[in-house]
């Protein structure tokens, strides 16, 4: 095994052409953050990096659409989404643009070494052209008739009626969606990445990464193993919004937006770190980690590490955990149909209840297959999970320090079952250790909830509110060490749901802990005096949650 001595932890840029919804979240930005936090707590250096993807055609449409320019747009959606990632706890260390004037030096100069060292391909291409707008028109911007389904409203990339993958040469009748004109067929030149010709090498690449999650791996495979095999794939296009191409020739083009966003990581690195960011990209000691959603797989795992592998510079993705899709009350989450919770809503609805969220949508992660997000299961969750496991332990605890002993903290007890309970703390966060550094998020936080269930046990089996009037001693101990795991509760907590976290450290009043704290010793100096118990999680109520239900038949 390689040992390494950094990482580089990176999660998908997202289109600023709409608000964060809990897909996003669960999708990549909550696992990254989780992620993070945990290596943080283990003392490993660590670089989160992200931004806005401010190319591209989500964003020109969403333009068109509003009928404003497409600046009005990332300017808008950057704002917004730095916003509600932030107000959630999402702890990039920066989260920048990939419409800033140093990005666009970044990725031309990635292009310009690309294009000296020959590695692209200029290729004439057929393409359809709008004689109105008097432009090239991208597949999106063409519909027409599925040769396939005969529906009349395909795209020039897709059919959504069928599904079937289409190209604009395809479609029946096809027409510009600028003007309503018939598109001519143009001659156009674009630089080609020759994904057929370093297919071998991109295949020992990923075969070198057997450990990658079975649905990254197949993924990968069935793009490798496709009926034609990997093709070359333009990384110009003839647009007017994006980072221009910095070659002679090429006036009037812009880089593929999957060309310049990924290197949007590399950009946010430079920002982050001035003259000192190099090591998180070359040196041999740094692993690259890269958190997506799955639409994104081939981009992180064939066309970057492509791309990075012809710079020659550069380390490659050490992983790629992505997960699948979270659906909503069974129905696939849809921005167009406002099928979706989004971030900044939640929180106007249930000020201070991020973690609610952060638990409901970690314990159901997409991790290897889709999953639906239900308010149900989210009312389920906070109330006889958070509320009655974890939130009613710290809060006896906290309630009975103070009763018995004004807030001062007893000493450890010695019995075999306060060493058994203090013993739990290592055994139960190794477990969580294993699972994260798998990326099983659902499994760490099960077993980190795990932990305060034997807490809940410990303290129903000793029963200190009625040997308070046998065994005061006794009692001492017992509350002497069930506060010293509440301490090391609120530690094992922290990268899951970092906001309850901090709150029981404050009542404790401790500073934050390291991972290496969770070893069973005394984290509350005994002697010292604890605050008031505050409620952790207050309950969800049935009309705050039908309330939520019929908000989303609404907006449908
Ligand atoms: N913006 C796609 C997405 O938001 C794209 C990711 C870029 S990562 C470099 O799903
Ligand atoms: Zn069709």
């Amino acid at each position: 095994m390689k040992s390494y001595n950094r990482t580089t932890v990176t999660a998908a840029l997202p289109y600023a052409n709409g608000p964060i919804h809990i897909g996003h979240l669960a999708g990549c930005y909550l696992p990254a953050d989780i992620y993070v936090r945990y290596l943080r707590m283990r003392g490993k250096e660590v670089a989160f990096v992200c931004g806005s993807d401010e190319h591209g055609m989500a964003i020109t449409m969403k333009a068109r659409k509003e009928n404003v320019t497409p600046t009005v747009i990332v300017d808008r959606y950057n704002a917004m989404m730095q916003e509600a990632l932030s107000d959630f706890g999402v702890s990039f260390d920066i989260y920048s643009r990939t419409s800033s004037p140093k990005h666009a030096d970044v990725a031309s100069s990635f292009f310009k070494k690309l294009d000296e060292k020959g590695t692209f391909e200029v290729r004439e291409t057929d393409q359809y052209y709008d004689p109105v707008a008097q432009q090239f028109l991208a597949d999106r911007y063409i519909t027409g008739t599925c040769p396939k389904c005969k529906s009349e409203n395909a795209y020039g990339d897709q059919c959504e009626q069928c599904g079937a993958t289409l190209s604009p040469m395809d479609l029946i009748n096809p027409k510009s969606t600028l003007s309503d004109a018939a598109p001519e067929i143009r001659k156009t030149k674009n630089w080609f990445l020759p994904l057929d010709k370093l297919a071998p090498k991109i295949r020992s690449y990923i075969e070198s990464h057997p450990n990658w999650k079975p649905n990254v791996l197949g993924q990968c495979k069935s793009w490798l193993d496709s009926g034609d095999g990997l093709q070359p794939r333009s990384m110009t296009r003839d647009l007017d919004w994006g980072v221009s191409v910095p070659i002679a020739g090429a006036e009037g083009k812009v880089l593929y937006v999957w060309f310049d966003a990924p290197l949007g990581y590399i950009t946010a690195t430079q920002e982050l770190f001035g003259d000192q960011w190099e090591k998180w990209w070359k040196a041999d000691d740094t692993r690259l980690v890269h958190f997506i959603g799955k639409d994104n797989i081939v981009f992180h795992s064939i066309i970057f590490p492509a791309i990075l592998m012809e710079h020659g510079d550069y380390i490659l993705p050490e992983d790629i955990p992505a997960n699948e899709f979270l659906n909503l009350e069974g129905e696939k989450l849809s921005t167009s149909k406002n099928w979706a919770v989004w971030l900044h809503e939640y929180l106007e609805d249930f000020p201070g209840k991020q973690d609610a969220l952060r638990y409901t949508l970690c314990a159901t992660m997409p991790e290897a297959k889709d999953n639906d997000f239900t308010w149900s299961d989210f009312q389920l969750r906070n109330n006889s999970e958070l509320a009655s496991i974890l939130g009613n332990l710290v809060n006896r605890v906290m309630v009975l320090n103070n009763k018995y002993y004004q807030g001062v903290v007893q000493e450890l007890g010695k019995s075999s079952t306060d060493a058994d309970l203090l013993n739990s703390i290592v055994i139960q966060r190794d477990k969580v250790s294993h699972s994260l550094d798998a990326y099983r998020f659902r499994e760490g936080l099960s077993e980190a909830m795990n932990l305060a269930r034997i807490g809940n046990k410990y303290l129903a089996d000793e029963e200190p509110w009625k040997k308070i009037k046998t065994d005061p001693q006794r009692t001492s101990e017992i509350m002497g060490t069930v506060t010293q795991f509440i301490a090391a509760l609120s530690g094992i907590f922290d990268p899951f749901i970092p906001f309850s976290a901090e709150k029981i450290r404050s009542m404790l009043g401790i500073s934050p802990l390291l991972w290496s704290d969770l070893n069973g010793k005394v984290l509350v100096m005994p002697g010292s005096k604890v605050g008031e118990a505050k409620l952790l999680f207050e309950k969800i109520e049935d009309h705050e949650v039908e309330t939520q239900k019929a908000k989303l038949k609404k907006t449908s």
